[in-house]
């Protein structure tokens, strides 16, 4: 572990008479609602949401990046600064890792895992960007490409990332494309999705038993006219054509403004074809914003169908969590542990709303004291909740304060060169 737990523990010591204080009100005011506060902090001690292992260097847009100092240089440091984020938030336990960027010993990937006592989440393969010399180029597609042999490099990649995750201890893989097209015209839409889907297959049935397959929709960019998996219908139709093994990654950004995200995820979950989430936050496009930065009753929201539909389908329910964030111009550690904080407290706030009274205002059409039974829980501070959870973790009340004071950054920066050059660091 990279920051001392003495250190931590002396920080905590510090915040325990706030805390103890706060919980014990919540706690009060919970038991009002007959709502047992104790009951809620074991379910958030035991939330998890995976850091994916790009989301901890510095990002960028296409005009630039603005790398700080100690930023990781390679998949290891990457770890650590994760086993960092998980230490102190206790809610980050697993790690996404993405081929080539990450393509490193798995044994050793392994070791250090262990040690930081993290676990491998979805593996992420990539074929929107061509690799030293990689025979066929991926400038007009890859599993839907025109033509034969980049299909069959494409489908080749997938392939070995499932493979090295298979011992990396990895139990999905999650296929994200840029093909599409700029133009009108350019390519046939309905034999481009043929295309994608004859290659999907293949890497479906080389998935194994115990393995899901995610994909996952964005509506535009890299490509601009349109897009193979644009939207959630097209994801759905994948997953169903695939078969039980997959199902479909909702990335919050990916989406056109204001569309009704939670009920896309309803409508999923309502068909088994809801794989996961990754997380993030926008105001435009797919800008990749901090989670609940911008608009936190969204995220509640989604939150809210989510606990909605455990306690329908019990606990085979389980959708797979990710951050998947561009820090631009603050400290990733920083941004990733306050956007984990931030999902933990969306699903906490979800947990408190009174399932019971909302379906009696659905049942009777009160739409205002339906909404208000929302907003109740939206706006309770669970705070507490969130700080004990961590604390009886082992982990840091306030992890930004605790981060900030054990040096991290700069003791890192030391042992890491700065990373020269500077471009667009925008996935
Ligand atoms: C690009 O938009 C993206 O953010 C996708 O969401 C992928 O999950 C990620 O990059 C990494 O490939
Ligand atoms: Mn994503």
């Amino acid at each position: 572990m990279r920051i001392e737990s003495e250190r931590i523990a002396q920080h905590n010591q510090a915040q325990l008479p706030a805390l103890d204080a706060d919980y014990a009100a919540l706690g009060e005011q919970l038991q009002r609602n007959a709502i047992d506060i104790e009951q809620i902090t074991a379910k958030a001690s035991h939330f998890g949401v995976a850091i994916p292992s790009w989301g901890v260097g510095t990002g960028g847009t296409r005009f630039a990046r603005f790398p700080g100092p100690g930023e990781p240089r390679h998949v290891f440091d990457k770890l650590d600064d994760c086993g960092v984020i998980h230490q102190l938030t206790q809610a980050t336990p697993t790690v996404s890792l993405h081929i080539p960027w990450d393509d490193e010993d798995p044994a050793a990937l392994r070791q250090q895992a262990d040690h930081l006592g993290l676990g491998f989440d979805a593996m992420n393969s990539n074929t929107f960007q061509d690799q030293p010399n990689q025979p066929h180029s991926y400038k007009f597609g890859s599993l839907s490409h025109t033509e034969v042999a980049t299909r069959e490099q494409a489908i080749a990649h997938n392939i070995r990332c499932i493979e090295i995750g298979q011992t990396l201890g990895s139990k999905a893989l999650t296929i994200w494309i840029g093909d599409g097209s700029n133009f009108p015209g350019q390519t046939h839409m309905g034999n481009q999705f043929d295309r994608y889907l004859d290659s999907a297959k293949k890497i479906y049935a080389n998935l194994p038993e115990n393995w899901q397959l995610f994909t996952e929709h964005k509506m535009y960019e890299p490509a601009f006219y349109s897009s193979v998996v644009q939207d959630w219908g097209s994801n759905y139709l994948i997953a169903s054509e695939l078969g039980p093994q997959a199902s479909c990654l909702v990335d919050l950004g990916h989406h056109a403004p204001n569309v009704n995200i939670e009920m896309i995820v309803s409508r999923l979950a309502r068909f088994g074809k809801l794989g996961g989430f990754h997380f993030n936050d926008s105001k435009y496009g797919d800008d990749d914003l901090d989670s609940g930065s911008i608009d936190p009753y969204r995220l509640f929201l989604v939150f809210n169908e989510l606990v909605d539909i455990e306690r329908q389908q019990g606990h085979s329910f389980k959708p797979a969590y990710m951050l998947d964030q561009s820090h631009n111009v603050t400290d990733p550690i920083e941004s990733l542990m306050c956007s984990a904080i931030e999902v933990q407290r969306a699903y906490v706030q979800a947990l408190l709303v009174d399932r019971i009274a909302l379906d009696n205002y659905q049942t009777q059409n009160d739409a205002l004291m339906a909404a208000q039974t929302l907003k109740r829980a939206f706006i309770t501070n669970v705070d507490p909740i969130l700080q004990r959870a961590r604390l009886i973790n082992g982990g840091a009340i306030d992890p930004v304060g605790a981060f900030r004071a054990a040096d991290y950054r700069q003791r890192v920066a030391i042992e890491r060169p700065e990373v020269q050059g500077a471009g667009g660091g925008i996935v």
